[in-house]
């Protein structure tokens, strides 16, 4: 049995409060949070472990978004316009992902842990980064991603992604889930999203998509015009949207579903994304990157849709440290106030992050996993601003810990 104390104790979990000069005791889950002074009398025989003078204990980070695949990228791909993007993106992605080794990606896993990271959904297009995530430390969800957007392709797409998805189960475990991941409305057919609907559903597993990212997807799907049109028709020369947005939604009723990006979505949607109890991923960085537009924070929050965090890969971001994404997410949503933002973002990487990939860690309360990160303030601190000046200050976390273990 451990006990950490730290001069600041963030539990994140529903009450949102900071206990001054806290501690957390655990062994593979926590066991209690409270005062140090009262936990160290409780149980004197754990072992103490002390933390650097303004520090901060946390719940382990939650990046619900990214594309590990990609990690070789840094300078090929063509940023500033989503059509752009996406013409580079098929232009170069076997090169790319042919240098994305294990290694690699492995050592990208590693510095994702250094930043803080416990838990990833890993957006999987073609396995190569299986091996990497079943032997890192960290909690990885398992995105096995599914698309095909022409009638013909869609059986030999569905066998792949299939055998994708039977070899990711053979590693399943407390630390590794198997999941699913549908691309996008305009690139995957509906044959083949309901087949893999219904077997995330049979399986038990969590679902991730890409809606409404850009404005050719609105364009698109609205107007059957735009830059996707010429795009969708080197594959098939009468292509036609592939679903109405509110068709493409209702499929993933009974799915436990993240959608990432939205920024494109409308009131409807998003009205209908809330009545599903459905996630809303934000990917400010990739976003900006992108061209596509900045997510209607306050519309999210209105809506009441429960809001997580994710860096998207490195072929649309600088960075996989989510401390990175949330100073980007605090510079950018300039009418937000900022303090209040600054908690928000913290919920979004860690609680909201949890129940959305239905994890039970994300907070420090009894009976969770323990994976908890210690984060230092270059100084003291008010007490109410330590969310903002955690965002603006932190790069690397001081210690980590996943299930009890200390990896940092
Ligand atoms: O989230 C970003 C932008 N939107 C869509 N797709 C991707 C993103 N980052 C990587 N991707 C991948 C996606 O998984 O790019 C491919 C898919 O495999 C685009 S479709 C040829
Ligand atoms: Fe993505």
């Amino acid at each position: 049995m451990q006990l950490l104390c730290a001069d600041f104790v963030m539990p994140l979990d529903d009450a949102c409060g900071i206990i001054q000069k806290g501690a957390v005791v655990f062994e593979e889950t926590i066991i209690e949070v409270g005062r140090s002074e009262d936990l160290k009398l409780k149980y004197p025989d754990a072992t103490i472990i002390e933390t650097p003078p303004n520090s901060v204990l946390l719940p382990g980070l939650i990046n619900v978004h990214t594309h590990l695949e990609y990690s070789a990228n840094t300078t090929s791909l063509v940023y500033g316009d989503f059509m752009q993007w996406l013409y580079s993106v098929i232009r170069h992605r076997e090169r790319i992902s042919a240098m994305a080794t294990t290694e690699l990606i492995a050592s990208k896993l590693k510095e994702m842990l250094h930043s803080g990271t416990t838990t990833l959904g890993a957006i999987s297009s073609f396995g190569a980064d299986l091996e990497a995530c079943v032997q890192s430390p960290q909690r990885v969800v398992y995105f096995n991603e599914v698309l095909g957007s022409v009638a013909y392709v869609v059986d030999t797409m569905y066998t792949d992604f299939l055998n994708r998805f039977e070899m990711s189960k053979e590693h399943a475990s407390l630390r590794f889930f198997p999941a699913v991941a549908v691309h996008s409305p305009y690139s995957t057919h509906p044959v083949l999203a309901k087949k893999a609907l219904l077997l995330a559903q049979e399986e038990g597993c969590v679902v991730s998509t890409h809606f409404m990212e850009s404005q050719a997807e609105r364009q698109w799907i609205d107007t059957q015009e735009g830059d996707f049109k010429a795009f969708l028709s080197t594959y098939n020369p009468d292509v036609k949207p592939l679903y109405t947005p509110l068709e493409y939604l209702e499929m993933f009723q009974n799915a436990n579903a993240l959608f990432t990006h939205g920024v494109q979505a409308n009131h409807e949607e998003l009205t209908l994304l809330s009545s599903q109890h459905a996630t809303l991923t934000h990917c400010p960085v990739s976003n900006r990157l992108l061209g596509v537009g900045k997510l209607d924070l306050s519309a999210i929050q209105r809506h009441g849709i429960n809001l997580t965090l994710g860096t998207d890969g490195l072929s649309s971001n600088i960075s996989l440290n989510l401390w990175d994404e949330m100073r980007a997410a605090v510079l950018m949503h300039t009418d937000e106030n900022l303090v209040e933002l600054a908690k928000v973002l913290l919920h979004s990487v860690t609680i909201n992050a949890a129940k959305a990939l239905h994890l039970p860690c994300g907070s420090l309360k009894k009976g969770l996993y323990a994976d908890i990160i210690v984060v230092q303030l270059p100084e003291s601190c008010q007490s109410d601003m330590i969310p903002l000046q955690l965002i603006l200050h932190t790069h690397q976390t001081v210690m980590s810990f996943i299930n009890g273990v200390r990896y940092v």
